[in-house]
């Protein structure tokens, strides 16, 4: 069972993006998924736009797997990988979590996956919006992070050069991939996200 971790602040193309990488695992490899959703508040609607495209998904709601449940996050990678076994979990953050923060408690507390990936997602219309305003958390997502997608290239915003000039500042051997998850993805894109040992 193999793990990817998708964090990105709120609205960057999570969900979108992880609808086409679980239906590329799902019909073209023939793999079996699950999403495991996290929202804070007590009800969902991601979960349930992954249920109505035919994927299987665990919802965790009620507070943040970085910091708050993050026992729940384990237990429940636990209990999918005894009851579902399934080739692929992939896990939605919410938009203010820390995938490496994630990353690092399940590497000490699950011993259930072979490879595990965290990968974040910027937006390129709000980067500049958001470095200005949110520095902090903006540069906390991408720290440790395996890969970073630079998502919605098609909108107006910074120079995509700028921002990856800025993110090899932050991280200077960062991965970075360049998309609009509102169009189809390439296979070599699949292929390089799912990519994990
Ligand atoms: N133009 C454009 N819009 C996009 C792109 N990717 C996502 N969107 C839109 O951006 C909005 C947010 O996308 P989501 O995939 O829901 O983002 P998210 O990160 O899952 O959002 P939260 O779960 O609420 O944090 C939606 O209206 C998407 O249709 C893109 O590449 N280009
Ligand atoms: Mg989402």
């Amino acid at each position: 069972m193999r793990i990817l971790l998708f964090g990105g602040f709120l609205g960057s193309g999570k969900t979108t993006t992880i609808l086409q990488i679980a239906k590329y695992l799902t019909t073209i490899r023939q793999e079996k998924v699950v999403i495991i959703e996290n929202e804070i508040g007590a009800a969902g609607v991601d979960d349930k736009l992954f249920a109505n495209s035919g994927l299987q998904v665990k919802s965790l709601f009620g507070g943040c797997v970085c910091c708050q449940i993050t026992s729940d996050l384990i237990s429940t990678i636990d209990e999918i990988n005894e009851t579902m076994n399934p080739d692929w979990v992939i896990i939605e953050m919410t938009g203010l979590a820390y995938p490496s923060k994630t990353a690092m408690s399940l590497k000490k507390y699950s011993k259930v996956y072979s490879a595990f990936k965290t990968i974040t997602i910027v937006d390129r219309g709000r980067w500049s919006e958001l470095i200005a305003m949110l520095k902090p958390l903006v540069l906390g997502q991408i720290t440790g992070s395996d890969l970073i997608i630079l998502n919605k290239v098609d909108l107006v915003g910074e120079a995509i050069e700028k921002i990856e000039r800025e993110l090899h500042e932050i991280d200077e051997h960062m991965k970075v991939v360049i998309i609009s998850a509102a169009k189809d993805l390439s296979l070599a894109v699949l292929e390089e996200v799912v990519c994990c040992e």
